[in-house]
C-alpha cells in the first residue's frame, strides 16, 4: 500500500543524573566525593533508505523514543550513554513540525542523515562539582531532558521525469519498456493505483521516471486518484504527457489534463513538458496529424510512439530525456 503522509512523535533520551557518593574503605572512613556524571540521552536520527518507497510502516508505529542516559555512580563511574535510534525513511521525505507546519528538513539526498531530536546532557556528579570553596559537595546535577517533537512526514517522490496522462494512455507500458519497473498493464482505466518508480539506463546516463496513476477531469479537486498523487510530480524536472491518439478526442483529453495540472499548482504552467502521442499503431493518421499540428502550435516537444512495439520506438524520447535531466532545458 502506498502511504505518503504520517504523523509521528519522537523523543530523544533524557540525560542520566549525576551521582552523589563519597569514597569509603576500611582504611578511609571519610573519603572525598566520587559520584560520576550521568550519561547523555540517545538522539533520534532520520536516515534515507533507497530500499523503502512509502511511509507505510508509520501507519502502525508512531512513537520513536530513544533510550535515556544511565545515572552516574560511585567510584567516579559515568552513566552509560543512551543509544541513538535511526528512523529510516524513503528518499524525498519532508519532515514538518505538526503545530507550525514548518519544514524542518527535506530528506532529498540519498544516504542522508538528520538529527531531529538531541538527547539531553548527563548531569554532573559530585566528584566533578568539588571546588576550592566546597571540597565535598553533597549534591549532583540532574540530567537534561531529551528533545520531543510531534512531526508530520510527507513523502514527495524525487523522480527526474513524471509520466502523466489520462488512464489507459499507455504510461505503464512506457515505463515498463524503458526501465526495470513492472507495473500492472491492462486495457482498462485506473490499472495503476499508486506511483511507480523506474530507473532508466541510457548509455552512460541514468535517471528516475515516475509512472503516475491516470488523471481525469476534476482530479485537482479530488476526482479519481489524481489529486493524491499530483504532488509527486511537483519535484520532477520534466513531465512526459502521454496521450492516446487512437481516441478521437485526443486534443480535448490533452487540455483536460493540463487544466487539472494548472489548477492544482499554477507553477506547472512554466514546467517543461514533452508530449507523447501514443498508440499510433492503431490510430487514424488524420487524428495523429491534427494532434501533431495542435501540439506544435503550442510549442511543446512532440513524439509519436507505439509503446507496445518496444524500446526502439521510444529511443528518440529517451535521448532527449537523458540530455534534459543531465543538463537544464529541452533545447539543450
Ligand atoms: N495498440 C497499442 N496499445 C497500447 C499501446 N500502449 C499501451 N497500449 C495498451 O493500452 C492499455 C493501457 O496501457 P497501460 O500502460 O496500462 O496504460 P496506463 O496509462 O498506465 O493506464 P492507467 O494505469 O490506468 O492510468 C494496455 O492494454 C496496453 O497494452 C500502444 O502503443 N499501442
Ligand atoms: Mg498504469
Amino acid at each position: 500500500m502506498f502511504v505518503d503522509i504520517a504523523n509521528i512523535e519522537i523523543k530523544a533520551g533524557d540525560g542520566g543524573n549525576g551521582a552523589v557518593s563519597f569514597y569509603r574503605s576500611p582504611a578511609t572512613a571519610l573519603g572525598g566525593p566520587d559520584g560520576g556524571n550521568g550519561g547523555k540521552g540517545g538522539d533520534v536520527i532520520f536516515q534515507t533508505d533507497s530500499n523503502i518507497s512509502t511511509l507505510y510502516k508509520f501507519r502502525t508505529k508512531k512513537k520513536f523514543f530513544a533510550p535515556n542516559g544511565g545515572n552516574g555512580a560511585g567510584k567516579k563511574c559515568s552513566g552509560k550513554s543512551g543509544e541513538n535510534i535511526f528512523i529510516k525513511v524513503p528518499h524525498g521525505t519532508i519532515i514538518k513540525d505538526v503545530a507550525s507546519g514548518a519544514v524542518i528538513c527535506d530528506m532529498d539526498k540519498l544516504d542522508m542523515t538528520f538529527v531531529a531530536a538531541r538527547g539531553g546532557k548527563g548531569g554532573v556528579g559530585n566528584f566533578n562539582l568539588k571546588s576550592s570553596v566546597n571540597r565535598a559537595p553533597k549534591y549532583a546535577k540532574k540530567g537534561k531532558p531529551g528533545e520531543y517533537f510531534n512531526l508530520c512526514l510527507e513523502l514527495k517522490l524525487l523522480a527526474d521525469v513524471g509520466l502523466i496522462g489520462m488512464p489507459n494512455a499507455g504510461k505503464s507500458t512506457i515505463i515498463s519498456t524503458i526501465s526495470g519497473a513492472r507495473p500492472k498493464i491492462a486495457d482498462y482505466p485506473f490499472t495503476t493505483l499508486s506511483p511507480i518508480l523506474g530507473v532508466v539506463n541510457y548509455f552512460d546516463k541514468s535517471f528516475v521516471v515516475a509512472d503516475i496513476p491516470g488523471l481525469i477531469k476534476n482530479a485537482s479537486k479530488g476526482a479519481g486518484l489524481g489529486h493524491e498523487f499530483l504532488k509527486h510530480v511537483q519535484r520532477c524536472k520534466v513531465l512526459v504527457h502521454v496521450v492516446d491518439v487512437s481516441l478521437d478526442n485526443a486534443i480535448e483529453n490533452f487540455e483536460i489534463i493540463n487544466k487539472e495540472l494548472y489548477e492544482f499548482d499554477e507553477n506547472f504552467k512554466n514546467f517543461p513538458m514533452i508530449v507523447v502521442a501514443n498508440k499510433i499503431d492503431i490510430a487514424d493518421k488524420k487524428i495523429i496529424s491534427k494532434f501533431e499540428n495542435y501540439i506544435n502550435s503550442k510549442k511543446f516537444k512532440f513524439f509519436k510512439t507505439s509503446a507496445v512495439n518496444g524500446k526502439a520506438c521510444l529511443d528518440s524520447l529517451l535521448y532527449l530525456l537523458s540530455k534534459f535531466v543531465t543538463k537544464s532545458g529541452l533545447e539543450s
